[in-house]
């Protein structure tokens, strides 16, 4: 499909995204609005200011009010999905609102299934509740964690799933009750199973981001070393703003289904955290083993260390997807190799310090 022809097809069409504020929601608003939608967003109250990654957009005159409009609301409050659809009405829906981290799922397992299961059950209700089913079409935030204890590899749409997390889990419902409103309902639901994608804009809390934000600080003097958890584990990581693309492209099929977005690549922590090192003018060797292990730079200090505090109950060890139906049926392939990811966030953080040195 051309951009051209996208843009005309899409003009004035309403879209409503729980998730706006995070990493996924902030591109995919972006695109939408660049194809001609209008872009409808929950927002949760919070006591400090957390819509960092859409100001830009929010702030823009002719967007903010005119195309872009955001609501309180939040997963776990079936009346607030209720009013939100009966005053939106959209004709997409994406849902990306999640407790998204799967180490801190562990903490909060029942909290997580509220917004991560639970939450994606309300919005579909709330959906046939309204009357909306027959028009609207949704997007489930799906994730390669339902793979968990891998089963195959790589995986692909027919891997069986199991998961390794309270997170992992969640989303299992999440899965299955999008495939159940489907089948029983006849709703337009789908569900893309994503690997990890990363960006500039990616949550400091997950292991790409954090790495490519502390080796800034180190390059910069700000820091000594970076804690990490497991080297060893294996991820499929790919550049963000394409699986958003991903996302529209699974909606816009004229039958809803499932789909794996991912590179059919992966690499080890280890191998992420070398990269980016490597990039900011400090390449590293490895000494030790297991929680010993260190990373030391070319003049023998320790820029990576084990904290086991970072380690979880259960692990997920390999990830790799097979996105073959994707680029068979919505020819989409993610264009931005590894090293070139590495360098995009690395590059962003160190300018990132390097303009708020004094
Ligand atoms: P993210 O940056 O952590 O953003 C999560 C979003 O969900 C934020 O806008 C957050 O709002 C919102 N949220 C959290 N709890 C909520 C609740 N109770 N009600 C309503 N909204 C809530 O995540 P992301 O990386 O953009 O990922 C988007 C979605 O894709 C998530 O569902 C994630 O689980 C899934 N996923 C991500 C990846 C990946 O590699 N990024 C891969 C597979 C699947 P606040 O800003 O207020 O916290
Ligand atoms: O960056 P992570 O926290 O991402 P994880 O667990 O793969 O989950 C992300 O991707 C999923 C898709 O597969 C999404 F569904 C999910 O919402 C999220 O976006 O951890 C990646 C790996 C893990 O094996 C972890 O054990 O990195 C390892 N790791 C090692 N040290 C660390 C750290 N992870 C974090 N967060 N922090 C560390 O210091």
């Amino acid at each position: 499909m051309t951009k051209q022809a996208s843009q005309q097809s899409c003009e004035g069409r309403v879209a409503l995204l729980t998730g706006i504020t995070g990493q996924d929601g902030s591109y995919l608003t972006e695109q939408l609005l660049e194809k001609g939608y209008i872009v409808h967003g929950m927002v949760r109250r919070s006591s400090s200011f957390n819509r960092a990654r859409i100001e830009h957009l929010y702030l823009d005159p002719a967007i903010g009010g005119e195309r872009l409009f955001l609501h309180y609301g939040d997963l776990t409050d079936s009346s607030n999905l209720n009013r939100l659809l009966e005053k939106v009405g959209p004709d997409e829906i994406y849902n990306l609102g999640a407790q998204s981290h799967v180490k801190v799922s562990f903490e909060v397992p029942e909290y997580t299934a509220e917004v991560d299961g639970i939450g994606t059950l309300r919005f579909l209700d709330a959906i046939k509740e309204v009357g909306l089913k027959e028009k609207v079409r949704f997007y489930q935030a799906s994730t390669s964690e339902l793979y968990g204890k891998v089963q195959d590899v790589p995986q692909t749409e027919a891997t069986p799933f199991y998961p390794r997390s309270p997170y992992g889990v969640a989303k299992l419902y999440g899965f299955w009750i999008i495939v159940n409103y489907r089948e029983a309902y006849g709703i337009h639901a789908c569900n893309g199973i994503l690997f990890n994608h990363e960006s500039p804009r990616r949550g400091e809390a997950f292991v790409t981001r954090k790495i490519t934000q502390m080796v800034a600080r180190i390059r910069y003097g700000l820091a000594e070393t970076v804690q990490l958890g497991n080297l060893d584990a294996k991820r499929d990581w790919g550049y963000a703003p394409e699986f958003t693309e991903g996302m529209w492209r699974i909606l816009q099929q004229d039958q809803p289904d499932d789909y794996v977005l991912a590179t059919n690549e992966t690499h080890t922590v280890r191998e992420f955290a070398e990269e980016a090192f490597r990039h900011a003018g400090l390449p590293l060797h490895w000494e030790g083993k297991g929680a010993d292990e260190v990373g030391r730079d070319a003049e023998g200090k320790v820029r990576v260390a084990i904290d086991p505090a970072y380690y979880r109950p259960s692990e997920v060890d390999l990830l790799i997807g097979d996105y073959g139906k994707a680029r068979k049926e919505l020819g989409w392939e993610p264009q931005t190799t590894f090293a070139e990811l590495v360098r995009i966030m690395t590059e962003a953080d160190l300018e990132q310090v390097r303009n708020s040195l004094p």
